[in-house]
C-alpha cells in the first residue's frame, strides 16, 4: 500500500490552470501524471480538461498533450502508439487517454471500444463529473437518475451507464474504479496500470462544484460521501479477478453505509428529487452490493 511519502514531489502541471476552484478533475490529472511520470503522452478530447491546458500557444503541463476531436480519443491513442512502435519507443513511453464522461460514455464509446478490442497498449482514464460540464451542464449517459441539468430540467429519468462493466466485457487485463477523494488509491491504480500490457481502463468519480451545486471547499467531502453511502464502490478487476479496494471494504456491511440522502441533499443538482427517486437509489445501491458480494464469493 502506498502512503503520502511515496508520491513524487515533482509536479507535471504548472500552477494557475483554467480549471474552477475545487475542481476534482485537476486533482485527478495531477495525481495520475505523478504516477506515470514524464515519459507519457496524453491524448485529450474536447472537455474541461482541454480548458485546463489553456489557450492556444500555452500549455499548463510539462508533458506532451495531443488535443483530439471529441469522438476520437481511443482511435488517437491507437495512432500515437502505432507511431511510437514504428520509432521503437513504445516500451519507453506510456500512452494515456484522458477524457470526460461525455467523451467516454457517449460520443467516444466506439473509438474506445475499438481500441480495447484491438488490444492497444494504453491507459484510458475517464474522469466522471456526470455531465457535459464544459458546455454548460447537459446530461450525459453517465449522469445519475434524478439529476437536474439544462437538458433534464426536471431530473434525469434513468440510471447512469455502467462504463467499467462495459469495458470489462471487452476482456481487457485491467479495469478499476477510483474517486478523486481517495488520491492514494488513485495513485496506486495508475501505477499498477502502467506496468500492465494491453488496454487498461480507470473510471474516476470527479466532483464538480458548479455542475453539482456545492461549495468548492467541499469537493473531498462530497467525493467521500459517494463511497461512504455505497453509491460509488472502489474496485479493481485484474485479469478477470474482482477485488474490492481497501477504502470500500467496510461498506460490504450495509449497516456501515451512510444514508444515501446524506449524499443527495448535499448537492443542488438533486434538488428536484422525491421519495420515489430516493427509494430507487436505495435499491440501486443494494443491488450493486449484492453483485459485489456474489463476485467476491465466486472468485
Ligand atoms: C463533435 C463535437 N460535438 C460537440 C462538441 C462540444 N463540446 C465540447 S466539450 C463538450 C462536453 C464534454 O463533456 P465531457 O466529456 O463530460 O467533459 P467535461 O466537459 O464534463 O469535462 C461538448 C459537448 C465538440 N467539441 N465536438
Ligand atoms: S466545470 Fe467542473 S469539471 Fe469543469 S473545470 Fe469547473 S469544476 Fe472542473
Ligand atoms: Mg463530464
Amino acid at each position: 500500500m502506498v502512503n503520502v511519502m511515496d508520491i513524487p514531489e515533482e509536479e507535471y502541471i504548472f500552477p494557475g490552470t483554467r480549471a474552477c476552484a475545487g475542481c476534482a478533475m485537476a486533482l485527478i490529472y495531477r495525481i495520475a501524471l505523478k504516477a506515470l511520470g514524464s515519459n507519457t503522452i496524453v491524448t485529450v478530447p474536447a472537455s474541461c480538461l482541454t480548458v485546463l491546458h489553456g489557450m492556444q500557444g500555452f500549455c499548463t503541463t510539462k508533458i506532451s498533450v495531443y488535443h483530439t476531436p471529441f469522438a476520437t480519443t481511443g482511435a488517437s491513442a491507437s495512432g500515437i502508439l502505432a507511431s511510437l512502435e514504428d520509432k521503437g519507443l513504445a516500451d519507453e513511453i506510456t500512452v494515456l487517454a484522458f477524457a470526460g464522461d461525455g467523451g467516454t460514455a457517449d460520443i467516444g464509446i466506439q473509438a474506445l471500444s475499438g481500441a480495447a478490442e484491438r488490444g492497444t497498449n494504453f491507459i484510458y482514464a475517464c474522469y466522471d463529473n456526470e455531465a457535459y460540464m464544459n458546455t454548460g451542464v447537459q446530461r450525459s449517459g453517465s449522469t445519475p437518475i434524478g439529476v437536474q441539468t439544462t437538458t433534464t430540467p426536471e431530473g434525469k429519468l434513468v440510471h447512469k451507464k455502467n462504463m467499467p462493466k462495459i469495458l470489462e466485457a471487452h476482456g481487457i487485463p485491467y479495469v478499476a474504479t477510483a474517486n478523486a477523494a481517495y488520491p492514494l488509491d488513485l495513485y496506486e491504480k495508475f501505477k499498477r496500470a502502467k506496468d500492465i500490457k494491453g488496454p487498461k481502463y480507470i473510471h474516476i468519480l470527479s466532483p464538480c462544484p458548479p455542475g453539482w451545486g456545492y461549495n468548492p471547499k467541499d469537493t473531498m467531502l462530497i467525493g467521500r460521501l459517494a463511497n461512504e453511502t455505497g453509491f460509488w464502490p472502489l474496485y479493481e478487476v485484474l485479469d478477470g479477478k474482482f477485488e474490492l479496494s481497501n477504502s470500500s471494504k467496510r461498506y460490504l456491511d450495509s449497516s456501515k453505509r451512510k444514508p444515501i440522502t446524506d449524499y443527495l441533499k448535499a448537492q443542488k443538482r438533486f434538488k428536484s428529487i422525491d421519495e420515489k427517486i430516493v427509494k430507487t437509489y436505495e435499491k440501486y445501491i443494494d443491488n450493486t452490493w449484492k453483485e459485489i458480494k456474489s463476485r467476491l464469493e465466486s472468485s
